[in-house]
């Protein structure tokens, strides 16, 4: 069977997430959702990122042990990711003792092999983003360049991981690899940066204690980045699905942490002999006016109040058809609710009730074999196909955007050839039935791929469209590249409205 392997990263537990989160995770789900629809056995994986001096910090001060802080945090982002309908296989917490298990084996895998080694590091830390800088790459203030705070000079006895030594190997196989790092500007971006050399990396910390032990020298821990990485193989080390799923088939992560996903990890697992992943994607932001959702800013989204305000299919549809993936793309409450009300509850909406309901008037709700089709007809019935072939060609590449916007090209075309063909005149003319039932056939099985298709970007939706056509199949993408599967005499469902308009208060 043919495998599939996705991961997002692992989300720290330091604040509550907002919608920039819940976009990643939708992305990666609708990818692994397309390739589950495609007949692929899929591993996805999500998780937390629990280890490190900030979460240490921030438990401290309120009183807490680290996991009984970051523990109701956690539970919070399951029940965030149940509500968004996310599908993922396993959710690894780096906090769990079989991660601890794999992270300390990887290390001392690497430090058999030479290349890791104890010295002495002095360094500008910043504690909120857990980075270390060099004087040229702080800010123009001496701060940290990605969070602009204050930096600390640490100093301390530490384990390094031999990077440098990585530099020409990394760049051999990002020229050799075109699609190991998408989008170009972030291959270009990552090209540069190794070319100014890479420094060895300062992997083990003393200075607190939440992290995972250093191997027979406990009074270090590692540090949280080489830690959270190594989640990825977690869950399949020494079973038979490190065969089947390594190496993953694509790491979605933000822009700003593609230089760890694109250097730091892949340079681990080669110290490690271990194969690289083959792609990393990295996805552009979230804003809201141009800035990114950050809690220190004040503008997030809480996403839990979003879902019960609009449904988790609404958001998921929003997120994936407003925002291109690699670019950043703008959040706003108006747009979405502009988007419901045109693409959902009119566009996709109408295009199911117009059909069922005229099914219901005209023909008991029972379809009646198609025959003696007419031009128009026939070519409805390509455009169908047409629309099936693009979106695998679009999803096949990632461009999910892309795939959503042909698939409402087709609902448009779907709801024109209803004002074209006026079943409704069809209908007070006997000579007509035949033409009446072809194209109410051809309607009904255009909802029945429109809902294949939607399904990994509105799972709800698509099961509710399947429930209403009385369609009881799994979903299958190869079902939705073939025309009329459903058989005469079937029976439909009565039509229930998919999404209500919302109205919008005139200011
Ligand atoms: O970076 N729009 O965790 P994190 C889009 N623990 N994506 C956003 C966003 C926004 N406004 N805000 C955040 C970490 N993200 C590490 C990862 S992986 C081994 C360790 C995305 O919780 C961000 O780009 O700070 C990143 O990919 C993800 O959320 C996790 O962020």
């Amino acid at each position: 069977m043919k495998t599939f392997y996705i991961t997002t990263p692992i989300y720290y537990p330091s604040a509550k997430l907002h919608i920039g989160h819940a976009y990643c995770t939708t992305i990666a789900d609708a990818i692994a959702r397309y390739k589950r629809l495609d007949g692929y056995e899929v591993f996805f994986l999500t998780g937390s990122d629990e280890h490190g001096q900030k979460i240490q910090r921030t438990a401290q001060a309120q009183g807490k042990t680290p996991l009984e802080y970051v523990d109701p945090i956690v539970a919070d982002f399951q029940e965030l990711w149940r509500k968004f309908h996310i599908s993922n296989d396993d959710f690894i917490r780096t906090s769990e003792p079989r991660h601890e298990k794999v992270v300390q084996e990887i290390f001392r895998r690497i430090q058999d092999n030479g290349d890791i080694y104890k010295g002495e590091y002095t360094g500008l830390y910043c504690t909120p983003c857990e980075s270390y800088w060099t004087e040229l790459q702080l800010d123009e203030n001496g701060c940290c360049p990605d969070c602009h705070r204050p930096v600390e000079k640490v100093s301390e006895e530490a384990y390094f991981f031999r990077l440098s030594k990585y530099a020409d190997k990394l760049l051999k196989h990002i020229d050799e690899h075109p699609e190991f790092i998408v989008p170009t500007s972030r291959r270009n971006e990552m090209i540069n940066f190794i070319k100014q050399g890479l420094e060895d990396l300062c992997i083990s910390r003393t200075s607190f204690d939440w992290g995972i032990p250093v191997p027979d020298d406990p009074r270090h821990v590692i540090y949280v980045w080489f830690d959270a990485v190594i989640n990825y193989i977690t869950p399949l080390i020494h079973k038979p699905d490190m065969q089947r799923f390594w190496p993953a088939d694509i790491h979605l992560v933000g822009k700003e942490i593609v230089r760890f996903h694109t250097i730091i990890w892949p340079a681990m697992l080669m110290a490690a002999n271990l194969s690289l992943p083959k792609q990393i994607y990295g996805h552009g932001w979230l804003v809201t006016d141009g800035d990114k959702m950050s809690k220190s800013k004040g503008n997030v989204v809480d996403p839990v109040l979003l879902v019960e305000e609009f449904g988790a299919d609404a958001i998921r549809y929003f997120l994936l058809r407003e925002i291109t993936l690699g670019l950043d793309g703008n959040f706003s409450r108006d747009a979405l609710i502009q988007r419901i009300n045109a693409d959902l509850a009119n566009d996709l909406g109408n295009l199911l009730h117009r059909t069922l309901n005229m099914l219901g008037k005209f023909q008991k709700r029972i379809l009646l074999a198609a025959d003696d089709l007419t031009d128009l007809d026939k070519s409805f019935r390509a455009e169908a196909l047409d629309t099936a072939a693009q979106y695998r060609r679009l999803m096949d590449n990632v461009q999910l955007s892309d795939a959503v916007k042909a698939v409402w090209k087709f609902v448009g075309r779907a709801n024109k050839y209803i004002d074209e063909t006026m079943p409704w005149k069809l209908a007070k003319d006997e000579t007509q039935r035949q033409a009446l039932a072809n194209v109410l056939y051809n309607l009904t099985e255009a909802l029945r791929i429109v809902a294949i298709l939607i399904s990994p970007f509105m799972p709800v939706t698509a099961q509710k469209i399947f429930n209403q056509l009385n369609v009881t199949a799994e979903f299958k993408l190869s079902d939705a590249e073939t025309f009329g599967l459903l058989e005469a005499n079937h029976e439909v469902g009565k039509p229930e409205q998919l999404f209500p308009r919302i109205e919008v208060e005139k200011s």
